[in-house]
């Protein structure tokens, strides 16, 4: 057999499937509390991944008894938007049927953790019926369009919104399997296999990403997307048509030098009429001459550096039709959180909240769970979920304010103005004790890191500082570790690689600073950097580009 066409083992079971079908719903009624591995891998099409509780696994093994399996269910939310009743119904899911708490991803998603498969149709069915959807939440497709979340009426901001969801529609799997599994109680369909017209009969060869941006603002992180696309309008505030970037991606594998992160490049720009053909040339590229043999190689950051942005940029033209017309030059990015109160534009205003790793939970007397729940039940405001996890309510009248800033209050949760800059600008993925992939703690871990890291700024005077500090529980890169000012990525039982470089404004990677330091080395390496920071910085000079500038030689030596 020849490497082209050898294809993984995932491809045959997409293959196989009958478009992501296989025998997901004569399973879904056997007793066994897990799927089969065609079923797991063809769940994730349908925003389903089988996990099983990591804190039990090993005594569950050692006394020979059955892991503890549960899924995590993830939402599709096409910029963030969350309206009143579908958020309501994932509150009370989250307390019905799954682990009690709701989860902010950072594509501006919902997950619920903990459900057992027994509840899976009934959770599914939920969702649906609140217009909420996992269809492509997770997959060998395209996933969650992202886009600013900033509920603003201006121009930019509502043409972004309107492209992410016009790129989510186009590229949504016709399939009639979703429906088929999780509603109808009898099979709908016959087993022909519908046509689908992008995707064909197995899918991409791997995850596919995209954001839309407004120019200057990269609240979307931009660079880290397989297709990112920006909206240009001329001096009338007329769209004249979009930037597209490509092969942005983030998954590296430890001690394996093929796979890295890369920052997308500038392909081109294109008219508003070609946008969705272009959109749709990218995905064919990918799909036609992506990795489909190994999963480690199969995303199209892979493909790009592989043939070149000018081979890549040919093909597109080719599958477009057309010529590709040049970048058009941009503003400078900067990084947006939209913390806080701001007028909407429409005499309305939003509130936005600091979600600490987007999870939203009561513990004690932190009630951020009950809070949201009083607030969106009683104003019906519809919410956005940001790219950094955190949740702006919007449309809310200028008298409604205090009453909401009250509610918080009452439930202990603080305004942005109370939350430190150390704590703001950081996020972690899940990891322990979800993640099946986690090599060690994240979500659990960052709290503590932050405490030190916020203690020390502090002591410095610098906890004005707005430094980007992500941490993900293995190198696949879920919180994008690698563009932050501060990276931690798990590299062992409690240890971490700690990168250094990046920026806030999310437009450059970082690099390895120091391997695997343990979880209470953290403070004792970075401390003396902070230090030098303080001491030897230029004007003005962030914590990112102070380190850039000094380079890892010198800053190993401080
Ligand atoms: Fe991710 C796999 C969680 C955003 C790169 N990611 C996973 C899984 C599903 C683990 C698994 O495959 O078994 C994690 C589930 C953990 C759990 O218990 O919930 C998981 N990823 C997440 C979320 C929830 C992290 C978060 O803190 O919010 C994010 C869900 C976003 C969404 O709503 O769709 C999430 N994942 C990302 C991002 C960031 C982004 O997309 O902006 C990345 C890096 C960007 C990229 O894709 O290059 C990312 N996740 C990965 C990878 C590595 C992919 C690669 O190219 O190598 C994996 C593993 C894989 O696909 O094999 C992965
Ligand atoms: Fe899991 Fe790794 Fe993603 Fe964290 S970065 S959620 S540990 S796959």
């Amino acid at each position: 057999m020849t490497d082209q066409i050898k294809r993984s083992k995932v491809e045959i079971i997409k293959a196989d499937s009958h478009n992501l079908r296989g025998a997901i719903k004569q399973q879904l009624a056997e007793e066994a509390t897990f799927f089969p591995e065609e079923s797991v891998q063809l769940l994730k099409f349908h925003g389903i991944y089988q996990q099983d509780d990591r804190d039990d696994r090993k005594s569950l093994k050692d006394s020979g008894q059955m892991l503890d399996y549960s899924f995590m269910v993830r939402t599709r939310n096409p910029g963030g938007y969350a309206p009143a009743a579908f958020y309501l119904a994932m509150d009370h899911l989250a307390d019905r049927l799954a682990s009690g708490t709701l989860r902010v991803t950072t594509r501006q998603g919902l997950q619920l953790h903990g459900v057992h498969k027994l509840h899976l149709k009934e959770v599914i069915a939920e969702i649906n019926k609140s217009l909420g959807t996992t269809l492509g939440a997770c997959g060998d497709i395209n996933r969650n369009v992202m886009a600013p979340p900033a509920p603003f009426t201006a121009k930019p901001y509502a043409v972004a919104r309107q492209t992410a969801e016009q790129i989510a529609e186009l590229l949504t799997p016709h399939t009639g399997a979703y429906f088929e599994v999780w509603q109808a109680d009898e099979k709908v369909f016959s087993s022909q296999e519908e046509f689908e017209p992008i995707y064909g009969k197995t899918y991409l060869p791997r995850k596919f990403k995209i954001a839309v941006a407004v120019e200057g603002d990269n609240s979307v992180d931009i660079y880290t997307q397989d297709l990112g696309v920006v909206p240009i309008f001329n001096i009338h505030e007329k769209l004249t048509g979009f930037n597209l970037t490509v092969g942005g991606g983030l998954g590296t594998t430890h001690a394996n030098p093929a796979t890295f992160p890369r920052k997308a490049d500038h392909l081109g720009f294109v008219t508003p009429e070609d946008l969705l053909a272009a959109v749709k040339a990218v995905v064919s590229v990918q799909r036609d001459f992506g990795d489909r043999y190994n999963r480690r190689h199969a995303r199209l950051k892979y493909l790009i550096h592989d043939q070149g942005i000018d081979w890549f940029h040919s093909k597109v033209e080719e599958y477009l039709g057309k010529p590709l017309q040049p970048w058009f030059p941009l503003k400078p990015w900067v990084f947006e959180d939209y913390l806080g109160w701001h007028p909407q534009g429409d005499g309305r205003y939003f509130l936005g909240l600091w979600i600490e790793n987007g999870r939203i939970k009561d513990e004690g007397t932190f009630r951020l769970k009950t809070a949201l729940r009083e607030i969106v039940e009683r104003f019906q405001c519809d919410l956005l979920f940001t790219p950094t996890q955190n949740v702006l309510l919007t449309s809310i009248l200028a008298d409604q304010r205090q009453e909401i800033d009250a509610i918080l209050a009452t439930h202990g949760v603080r305004t942005a103005e109370a939350v430190s800059n150390a704590e703001r600008y950081s996020m972690a993925c899940p990891a322990w004790p979800t993640c099946g992939l986690a090599v060690t703690e994240s979500e659990r871990a960052l709290p503590g890191v932050i405490d030190e890291i916020g203690a020390k700024l502090a002591d410095l005077g610098l906890s004005g500082e707005a430094i980007s500090i992500r941490m993900t529980g293995c190198p696949n890169g879920c919180a994008r570790p690698y563009m932050g000012e501060i990276g931690f990525v798990g590299s062992g039982t409690n240890a971490y690689n700690i990168y250094l470089g990046g920026n806030l404004a999310s437009t450059r990677l970082n690099w390895v600073f120091r391997e695997k330091v343990k979880r209470e080395e953290i403070l004792p390496v970075l401390g003396p950097i902070f230090e030098a920071f303080k001491q030897e910085r230029s004007p003005e000079e962030s914590f990112g580009d102070f380190c850039l500038r000094k380079g890892r030689e010198a800053l190993l030596t401080v």
